[in-house]
């Protein structure tokens, strides 16, 4: 891996940031955090591929035989579906900004909350005459990924409409996080209980989720429709538990492929299923309307909590319904 960095520290007191070539030569920034916790996000598909906490673990998943040659999409991480999620339209499979190189934003508009959190990098996706050929809309996508004191993750999405037609546009989104696990088969996910769901191996048809924790035994792929802001995912043998909290994305994508998808998949190990689970911010059951001018916001903040389910410290309940 070759590395030629270059530091980006536009405001003051904000903490530089590496770009370096990484995989196959691709640019990748390169986030880091006084406490060691770290992040690196791929130009291409303005994808983040790594997030770790400040002892060097690695949270995200990715697939040993994940493809990092464009534009095949990167398996693992957290592609950015837009502005169709899956086959939610007549485009290709989550749409085309998690295949397209995204550039720097040296000079982004006032960020909407003045948090104090100074490691960050922002990336702008523009609509291209190519891209308007196959979606006929004049689009701006800021996307601003910060790593917190604490060693959280926020991406926040800022999607503006820049249609001099007077048109507005209709997209769907999604933040599709592949988390690392210790064994799928001991994984719990709480805050989706006895919510409505759309079942995608079912034909999209609607089902209500039971009352329990969702634990995981075969092939998953499911949209849970407004769900709470909150969600947490507890690996019992990692002792941890991740909170993905999100705003203007009402629905949650949870997939898992298990065996059979696994081994369908190139760019997929055939075990790998057990140790990753998607649990995806998103907005699909009603898609957004912007008119010209107008832009929408989409965020989600990942933490990861050590914790012992059975020593009470983390109580899903006051987890989901706490602070
Ligand atoms: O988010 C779940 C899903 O839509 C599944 O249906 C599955 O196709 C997965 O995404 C992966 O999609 P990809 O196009 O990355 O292979």
């Amino acid at each position: 891996m070759m590395s030629s960095t270059t530091a980006v520290t536009a405001a003051i007191d904000r903490v530089p940031v590496e770009i370096c070539k990484g995989i196959n030569g691709l640019e990748k920034v390169v986030l880091r955090e006084a406490r060691g916790s770290s992040a690196e996000v791929y130009l291409f598909g303005g994808h983040v591929t790594s997030w770790k906490n400040d002892h060097g673990e690695e949270l995200l998943f990715i697939s040993n035989k994940a493809i990092f040659k464009p534009p095949k999409p990167i398996r693992g991480g957290i592609p950015i579906c837009f502005p169709q999620f899956s086959n939610h339209g007549s485009l290709e499979q989550h749409g085309f900004a998690r295949n397209r190189f995204w550039s720097i934003d040296t000079n982004p508009p006032p960020f909407p909350t003045n948090s104090p959190t100074k490691t960050f990098v922002d990336l702008i996706l523009k609509s291209t005459e190519e891209d308007m050929k196959i979606w006929p809309h004049s689009f701006e996508f800021r996307l601003r990924v910060t790593l917190g004191p604490s060693g959280d993750l926020m991406l926040t999405s800022r999607i503006r409409n820049n249609n001099t037609d007077g048109k507005p546009f209709t997209f769907t989104f999604a933040y599709h996080t592949y988390f690392s696990v210790s064994d799928i088969s001991e994984v719990r996910v709480e805050g989706l209980e006895t919510l409505d769901y759309l079942d995608n191996l079912q034909n999209k048809q609607r089902f209500t989720e039971q009352g329990d924790a969702i634990t995981f035994e075969s092939e998953v792929d499911k949209i849970y429709l407004s769900t709470p802001t909150k969600i947490a995912i507890l690996d019992h043998e990692k002792k941890r538990t991740f909170v993905i909290r999100k705003d203007g994305l009402p629905d949650a994508v949870v997939w898992n492929p298990w065996d059979k998808k696994a081994k369908a998949m190139a760019d997929f190990g055939d075990d790998e299923y057990k140790h990753m689970l998607c649990v995806e911010a998103a907005a699909v059951e009603k898609p957004i309307t912007l008119k010209p001018g107008e832009e929408w916001r989409g965020r989600q903040e990942l933490s990861a909590v050590p914790s012992s389910y059975c020593s009470g410290q983390l109580d899903p309940q006051r987890v989901l319904l706490g602070s």
